[in-house]
């Protein structure tokens, strides 16, 4: 015999609940509910991302993904937004580089969780090359810049520093990409820079953009190089890209 106080609980409870739930108020409550558990989660993410602080940042990018938020959703309000707060302090005078490489690592951790094998070609907004010319070891900046595209969902590729002309039309070629990206810190590299757009056009690959940066470069106009673009700093490669790639015929 169940007591008066079980009775008023139990009572009837399998209806109650399925009245409760199908409860048009109940369930924008449960979805409101589910949303801000999500944008926290979201909110942590973009706040670890740029505190730089790799291991949370990866923690809550895994936690977003177990809750069912889709990977597309966590690049582009997670990765992106956070790249973008970075952007908005960084400029050619106020540059932190720590600060910058400890934000770009922690992106860099958190997109290769949610892409094991790098950005598929099919999930992202381009496909893009990108190299320290022949005659040129550094590559500092060209990881940043690495770092910051990743995190606004470009895939790239990455053939290091020293690399040859040969090697970059080729991977272009195969990896049918939409723009290449050079980074020179000599200026001994101009020469290089200057043969790729003939080397493109020898593979009959007339529509692929050329963007540079780098201390060397960015001190060169377009035409020096025989490029598109002249980038002073990653971010503004990153701003130049989107504008000439969205300007592509679909
Ligand atoms: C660190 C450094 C080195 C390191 C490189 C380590 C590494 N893994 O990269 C080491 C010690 C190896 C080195 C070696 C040499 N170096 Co050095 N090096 C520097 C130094 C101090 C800093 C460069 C750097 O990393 N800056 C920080 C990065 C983040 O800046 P950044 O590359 O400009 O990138 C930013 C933007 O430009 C942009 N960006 C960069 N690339 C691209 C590309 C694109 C597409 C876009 C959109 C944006 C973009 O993104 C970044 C963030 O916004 C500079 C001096 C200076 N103040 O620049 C000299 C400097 C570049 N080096 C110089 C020289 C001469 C050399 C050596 C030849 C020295 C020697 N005699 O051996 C060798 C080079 C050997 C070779 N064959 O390459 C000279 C170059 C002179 C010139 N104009 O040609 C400089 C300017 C020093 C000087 N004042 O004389 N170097």
């Amino acid at each position: 015999m169940p007591s008066e106080r079980q009775s008023a609980t139990t009572e009837n409870l399998p209806e109650r609940q399925s009245a409760v739930a199908e409860n048009p108020f109940h369930q924008l409550r449960c979805v409101r509910a589910a949303r801000m558990v999500r944008n926290s989660g979201m909110q942590r993410l973009i706040a670890t991302l740029t505190d730089g602080d790799s291991a949370a940042a990866l923690a809550e990018a895994q936690r977003l993904r177990d809750a069912g938020v889709p990977v597309e959703r966590i690049v582009n309000e997670g990765l992106e937004t956070a790249m973008e707060q970075v952007d908005a302090k960084c400029t050619v005078e106020a540059f932190n580089l720590l600060e910058i490489m400890l934000v770009g690592r922690a992106v860099t951790v958190v997109a290769n969780e949610l892409y094991l094998r790098g950005i598929p070609p099919d999930r992202s907004k381009a496909t893009v090359v990108i190299a320290t010319p022949e005659g040129d070891v550094h590559d500092l900046g060209k990881n940043i810049v690495t770092m910051v595209l990743t995190g606004k969902g470009y895939r790239v590729v990455d053939l290091g520093r020293n690399c040859p002309v040969s090697a970059l039309s080729e991977a272009v070629e195969r990896e049918q990409a939409a723009a290449v990206l050079l980074s020179g810190l000599l200026t001994t590299v101009i020469p290089q820079v200057r043969r790729v757009r003939p080397a493109l056009a020898e593979r009959g690959l007339f529509d692929v953009k050329i963007l540079a940066g780098g201390a060397a470069l960015r001190q060169a106009s377009t035409e020096e190089l025989d490029v598109d673009y002249v980038a002073q700093t990653a971010f503004d490669g990153a701003r130049l890209l989107e504008s000439c790639l969205a300007e592509r015929p679909a």
